[in-house]
Order: structure tokens, then C-alpha cells, then sequence
């Protein structure tokens, strides 16, 4: 199945301009091409073109940008869709926890992943005895024979109660070898230790420190084990992908979808729940769908294109007042009004008005007066609303 998710736009262009890249064309359809696109295209694509958006494939978002705010700063606007039917685990916080018959992590490369929302990551996927591995702790990833609990960053935000992709990778000797990304971008990385992975010869738990303490709080989901350390272009390309549990290389993979723990790989390392660790539905945006993020120097028009036809679209858009790449609360905001919404082709008219969240910019100041005297307090707020933006008022006494 050929996924347009892949392609996460990271650089700004005008809407008009179009990347042709027809290669796929070529390529003899197959019993897993539904849209008529062969898997190897999307390797293919994604080698040469690791950032370029697609045209003439499925279906495409355009519209307006629209802000009449004060506020400067590049626009991004982001096409998700989100696809019904998932479920994933549940973990309270307390006592919760899954046990897998996986115990032997070691060799000279690995790479975690996961989607995690919640509250605390802590032992998203540990593997303990005198040493240990953990994805996930204190929102690092640690190796005890690389670093100990020195380990990497795992990524801020991680715990903003938005679903999150978290990987970690590491390859034995290399520059760079170990690595961390959230959400499909590379958070930190440094040169990792020339020693191999040990056999710990210990039960790998999600959400628990051998199930009797650092519970995780939220929900894990698409938990994957590999044998070997993604590339950060396999990572860029595939990172929201649904697996099917047979792509080589796999150590394991659970996804919940069918109601239980158990392994989608063919390795079998089933889990069994703990605690009140339950499996619940929980759609994640833009896991297994179309995602796309444009970036925009100013409002304007915009066109996304490249996205998979489907329901379940969201189109949202934000202006990046401190330039950090994500929204933050008082940056101007817009969603449009027919989300979420069955994407069939072209879709235009796609127009976002950008607000603001009202906030105060001058405070009223205390003053002495006295008896028959008036007195103006005087308030200014920023925002699209309330109107007048500032306003003074008399009060007699
Ligand atoms: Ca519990
Ligand atoms: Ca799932
Ligand atoms: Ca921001």
C-alpha cells in the first residue's frame, strides 16, 4: 500500500509550484498495490525525493490562509487524517502493566518505537536485571552499557496529552549511533559505545519496571522491536505507517487491534495484561493515514497535495510567532469548519481565518483618590477578540 504520510512537507513553496515525479508509473501493480501504486515506489520516492511533495497522486487540500492580527511569523498548516478501528493499551498509573515472553534484546543494533499519550512515560518498553534498556524513562532513553541513565532525550511535550511517535535507535560503534526522534524528527543523537547490546535474559515489560514499580500513566500503541537501527530516512518516510507484523527485521510488534496483546510478528513473544491494563479503542491522528504539514512565509493560499483519499481529515492551521515549529497557546489559530471531512480528490475552499486567544497586555494599576474624585482604570488586551481591543472606564465615588 503506498502511503502518502510519508511525505512531511518541511519547507515553504508557493502553492502553484508543482514536483512532478512520475517514476511510479512504471512499476508492475502488485496484490498490495490497492491504489495501483507499487510498495517499491514509495522506497524509491522517498530516496530521491525525501521531502518533496507529490502531485497527481489521490487527493489534495487547498484554500486560504486569512489573519488580520499584528502577529508575524511562518503559518503551518497540517492535513491529518484520522482512521477508526484502532484500539491500543490503557495503563492507570498504578499497577498496570504488560508482560511479554520476550527476554533476549542483545546484539550489536536495535530500534524501539512507540506511540505513547499520557501523563508519564516512564517504562514505556523496559527490559531490567543487572543491566537494562528503556524506552522511556524519566522522558530519556537509556542503555545501561551506553551511558547508563545518562541516556537521550526522548523529546519534549511528550507528556501534553497529544498521541506521540517515539523511536530509539541504536547501532553498535557509530557515529551518531544513538539516536532519538519524536514524531518523526530527530531529537538528539551522539556517537554510541563499540560494545554490543548484552542478553539480559529478562522478561521486556510495557509500562513497568518488571511489574512492580515506575508504572507508565496513558496508553501505548504500534509497540515495534527491530533487530537493526532505522535509518533516519526509513524513519522520516515511515514513521506514522501501520506494520504489518512481517516486515524483516522485526523482533516484535503489538498493535492491540485485535483485542489482545499478543505479537503480530511472526516471533509470537505474546503479552499478557496485568493490573487493570485494558485494551480500548483510541483512533490516533494520522496513524496509518494521510499527514501532511506545509509551511508558509505569510497567509495566503495554500495547496497540500499528495494526500490519500479518505475520511477522517482534519485541517488545521497555526502562525509561529516564536518560530518553534508548534503551536503554542497564544499563537493565532484556525481549524476548518467542515473538519473533519471525507477527502475525495480535490478538495478546495479549504479557508482557515487565523484568531488569537484574548490576553491582557496592560493591567489596571491601583490609584489613590479621593471622595468626589473620578479615577480611570484602564485595561488592553491582545486577541481577536473581545472588541474593543482596550478600553478605559470612570468610575465615580
Ligand atoms: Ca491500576
Ligand atoms: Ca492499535
Ligand atoms: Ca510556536
Amino acid at each position: 500500500m503506498f502511503n502518502f504520510s510519508q511525505y512531511q512537507i518541511m519547507q515553504a513553496f508557493p502553492a502553484p509550484t508543482r514536483y512532478v515525479v512520475a517514476h511510479y508509473q512504471r512499476m508492475k501493480p502488485t496484490r498490495s498495490a490497492r491504489h495501483g501504486h507499487h510498495p517499491l515506489a514509495s522506497l524509491l520516492l522517498a530516496s530521491l525525493f525525501p521531502s518533496l511533495p507529490l502531485v497527481g497522486q489521490a487527493g489534495s487540500v487547498s484554500g486560504t490562509i486569512s489573519y488580520d492580527g499584528a502577529q508575524t511569523g511562518p503559518v503551518w498548516v497540517q492535513a491529518v487524517q484520522t482512521l477508526s478501528g484502532n484500539q491500543v493499551l490503557s495503563l492507570d498509573g498504578n499497577g498496570d502493566f504488560a508482560s511479554t515472553t520476550l527476554t533476549d534484546l542483545s546484539g550489536p543494533e536495535i530500534t524501539v518505537q512507540y506511540w505513547f499519550r499520557g501523563s508519564s512515560l516512564q517504562s514505556a518498553v523496559r527490559q531490567q536485571s543487572d543491566g537494562y534498556l528503556v524506552a522511556g524513562w524519566n522522558n530519556r532513553h537509556i542503555l545501561s552499557h551506553d551511558g547508563g541513565t545518562t541516556g537521550i532525550s526522548a523529546g519534549e511535550r511528550l507528556t501534553d496529552g497529544q498521541w506521540h511517535h517515539l523511536v530509539m535507535t541504536w547501532k553498535q560503534g557509530t557515529a551518531g549511533g544513538f539516536a532519538s526522534y519524536l514524531d518523526g524528527q530527530l531529537v538528539q543523537q551522539r556517537d554510541s559505545a563499540d560494545t554490543p547490546i548484552p542478553n539480559l535474559n529478562a522478561q521486556v515489560y510495557f509500562g513497568a519496571f518488571n511489574g512492580t514499580g515506575e508504572f507508565a500513566q496513558g496508553q501505548l500503541d504500534e509497540i515495534a522491536l527491530w533487530r537493526r537501527a532505522l535509518t533516519p530516512a526509513e524513519i522520516a518516510a515511515n514513521w506514522n505507517r501501520r506494520l504489518t507484523g512481517s516486515e524483516p527485521d522485526l523482533i516484535g510488534y503489538w498493535n492491540f487491534d485485535d483485542g489482545t496483546p499478543n505479537d503480530a510478528s511472526p516471533n509470537l513473544y505474546h503479552a499478557e495484561l496485568w493490573g487493570d491494563a485494558l485494551i480500548e479503542p483510541a483512533d490516533i491522528p494520522g496513524l496509518g493515514g494521510g499527514r501532511a504539514t506545509l509551511r508558509l512565509e505569510a497567509p495566503g493560499p495554500y495547496e497540500i497535495a499528495g494526500l490519500p483519499d479518505g475520511p477522517g481529515y482534519t485541517v488545521t492551521a497555526f502562525r509561529d510567532v516564536n518560530g518553534n515549529g508548534h503551536r503554542d497557546p497564544t499563537e493565532p489559530f484556525g481549524a476548518f469548519a467542515s473538519n473533519p471531512f471525507t477527502l475525495a480528490g480535490t478538495r478546495t475552499g479549504v479557508d482557515m481565518g487565523l484568531v488569537e486567544v484574548p490576553r491582557i497586555t496592560t493591567q489596571p494599576r491601583a490609584q489613590r483618590t479621593g471622595v468626589g474624585e473620578s479615577v480611570t482604570f484602564t485595561v488592553e488586551a491582545a486577541g481577536s477578540a473581545p472588541s474593543p481591543s482596550s478600553g478605559a472606564r470612570t468610575i465615580r465615588r
